[in-house]
């Protein structure tokens, strides 16, 4: 699914603003259903209170009932469409709804999407009113259940000396906020008839002899005699390649080539534009950005454009106060701006897609991108349920065709530490890791596991093992002094089992900001340092080895359902929710800064074609 892009052939209306928003917290929960609220304005089903969309409306109002509602939310807003849009095909597109949507359109249904965190469509010409306003009414339903992903359950607290009656209380499998809402933006576009549905572009190049391939297939809808011409600009503008069909193989002289950002090297990520026309630009106009890059693993690295790169990253959250896990271009800046700051190659989008404009940043930036899924927290009383598995192969499907042409995702995580030692974990995991490698032979695929070497059983599919290491936090707590031993020897365990690379994909400490103490204790800045420079100091023994990368758990603090363990949330973060460094980010900011100088991680310079 292309995103929105204006070009000759297309334009785009936003739908982004303040919508009317309600709650329907009847006892069933299906009031707006029964009553039939997209039949006519929210605002004359009961009271409306205004909501921003992108956002999630958790953390908008001064409502707990809001904050903390579990089942259907309902929006509405209305716009005009001018008649000059008529004659073009026009396409509703929501980029994610939290978790379960349904559209209508003036009172009928436009489209529904299950799946919290990619995009959705509908073609709804049919449905415009071109004479007057149109009504935009959206369902929205946050349980998670065990079928969706993340998993979790509802219970009903039956027992009526403790609880109201019809009580029920939505668990949740992840260590996250549930954070609902209309995150991302909301925009109608338009197509020509005949119009350019899906382009695919994979590239290869050939170090030795200077020439790269790229190859690009083309998915045309409406007449198909329509003239298509293909172009491949360089940065500047200019024609490097052409050709005339849908799908083929342009080689490329000399290309420069996409490489992560190294800090003294100068040369930003560089994206070529492949312009696709018909009709000579007179119908539709197309233009997708592309790097030309290859990766490779092999027993020991993970080798981009033949080089070994090591991953000296971060994990992630799309976390922000108020807005939650709303779109906000504000803090994406500020977040890229802080990844640079530390010298941060690599992220993993922990634990589900991130907006297509934070990979658009990754792309042009520069920084590699483990994309993951939402299939976080998956227990083995989940593995047996088909209906979970499909939607998971779907939702692995839906990824690859939202991100599958962007250089900067370099390997897809089905999955964030299931249950991975339990019996029908494997099956599952074949399945799921078998279907993404299908959809995508050219990237590696893996899942993190929490999991020892002795009873993992779902490490055996993927291509780059990655472990989540907790030592001298929730085991040892306080003894940082046992973690370079138990890293060392876990490592070894690995590596006798399997020959494969292994990147640290968790490790951290939680520490409130501003608490100190020396000696150290759990919780302190000082105990977050300590925990982190042992943690560095082994895996400097193994890195050029097999050790592939690091990834600091978190980031940022963020937001977590309450649990006596949660202090306002996780508390992890190098950095603050409001992305100001604690101490630790000092440390992390020193270390991958002359990472970028070291020979382990590969001198990019050289090796630009
Ligand atoms: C890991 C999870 C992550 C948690 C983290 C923690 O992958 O989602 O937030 O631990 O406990 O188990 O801080």
């Amino acid at each position: 699914m292309l995103y929105p892009r204006s070009s000759e052939g297309r334009q785009i209306q936003s739908f982004d603003g303040i919508w009317n928003f309600r709650i329907d917290d009847s006892p069933t929960r299906n009031e707006g259903f029964d009553q039939k609220w997209y039949s006519r304005p929210l605002s004359t089903t009961g009271a409306v209170i205004p909501m921003a969309v992108p956002s999630s409306y958790n953390d908008v109002t001064e409502d707990k009932n809001i904050r903390d509602f579990v089942g259907w939310a309902w929006y509405d807003r209305e716009f005009f469409v001018t008649k000059e849009w008529q004659s073009r095909r026009l396409v509703l597109r929501f980029d994610s709804a939290h978790y379960y949507c349904i559209v209508y359109l003036n009172g009928k249904e436009a489209v529904r999407h299950n799946g919290g965190h990619l995009p959705f469509e509908a073609e709804v010409n049919n449905m415009i009113n071109f004479d007057g306003p149109n009504n935009l009414t959206v369902a929205l339903n946050n349980t998670l259940s065990p079928t969706t992903l993340p998993p979790g359950t509802i219970s009903y607290k039956a027992d009526t000396s403790k609880y109201p009656e019809g009580y029920f209380v939505q668990n949740l499998q992840m260590d996250f906020f549930n954070y609902a809402g209309i995150h991302r933006h909301v925009r109608l576009y338009t197509t020509p008839t005949t119009y350019i549905d899906d382009i695919t572009v994979t590239t290869t190049v050939d170090i030795g002899s200077n020439v790269a391939y790229v190859y690009y297939d083309i998915q045309i809808i409406g007449n198909q005699a329509v003239g298509l011409t293909v172009e491949l600009l360089d940065r500047e503008g200019v024609i490097i390649q052409g050709a005339p069909t849908s799908n083929g193989t342009l080689k490329v002289m000399n290309p420069t080539l996409w490489w992560p950002y190294t800090m003294n090297s100068g040369i930003p990520a560089y994206l070529y534009t492949l312009k696709v026309m018909l009709d000579g630009s007179v119908i539709d106009v197309y233009r997708l950005p592309v790097g030309i890059r290859v990766v490779n693993v092999t027993s020991e690295k993970f080798l981009i454009n033949n080089t070994p790169f090591y991953c000296h990253g971060v994990d992630k959250h799309e976390d922000s106060d108020i807005r939650g896990k709303g779109l906000d271009y504000a803090l994406i800046a500020k977040d890229f701006n802080m990844l640079k700051w530390l010298g941060v190659n690599c992220f993993r989008t922990s634990h589900y897609p991130y907006a297509e404009e934070i990979l658009d940043q990754a792309d042009q930036q520069g920084i590699v991108v483990i994309d993951e899924s939402p299939g976080v927290g998956i227990k083995s009383f989940n593995f047996d349920n088909q209906d979970l598995l499909n939607h998971h192969l779907e939702v692995m499907s839906e990824m690859y065709r939202r991100d599958k042409n962007r250089p900067s995702v370099c390997m897809w995580s089905v999955a964030n530490e299931p249950d991975s030692d339990s019996a029908n974990s494997v099956n599952y995991f074949k399945s799921v890791i078998g279907h993404t490698k299908q959809l995508d032979p050219t990237r590696p695929v893996s899942f993190t596991s929490d999991r020892d070497y002795y009873n993992d059983k779902c490490v055996q599919f993927v291509d780059v093992i990655m472990i989540n290491r907790y030592y001298g936090w929730y085991s040892d707590t306080g003894h940082t002094e046992v973690i370079q031993r138990q890293i060392n020897t876990n490592f070894m365990e690995w590596r006798k089992l399997y020959n494969k690379p292994l990147l640290v994909s968790e490790f951290g400490a939680g520490t409130v900001v501003g608490l100190h103490m020396q000696p150290s204790v759990a919780f302190t800045e000082e105990y977050q340092i300590e925990v982190l420079s042992q943690y560095h100091q082994a895996f400097d023994q193994h890195i050029g080895q097999f050790l592939v990368g690091e990834l600091i758990w978190n980031f940022a603090d963020f937001m977590t359902a309450q649990n006596p363990t949660r202090v306002v949330g996780n508390k992890k973060g190098i950095l603050t929710r409001q992305r100001q460094p604690k101490a630790a980010a000092q440390l992390v900011r020193k270390r991958y800064n002359s990472m970028f100088n070291s020979s382990f991680n590969g001198d990019h310079r050289l090796c630009y074609l």
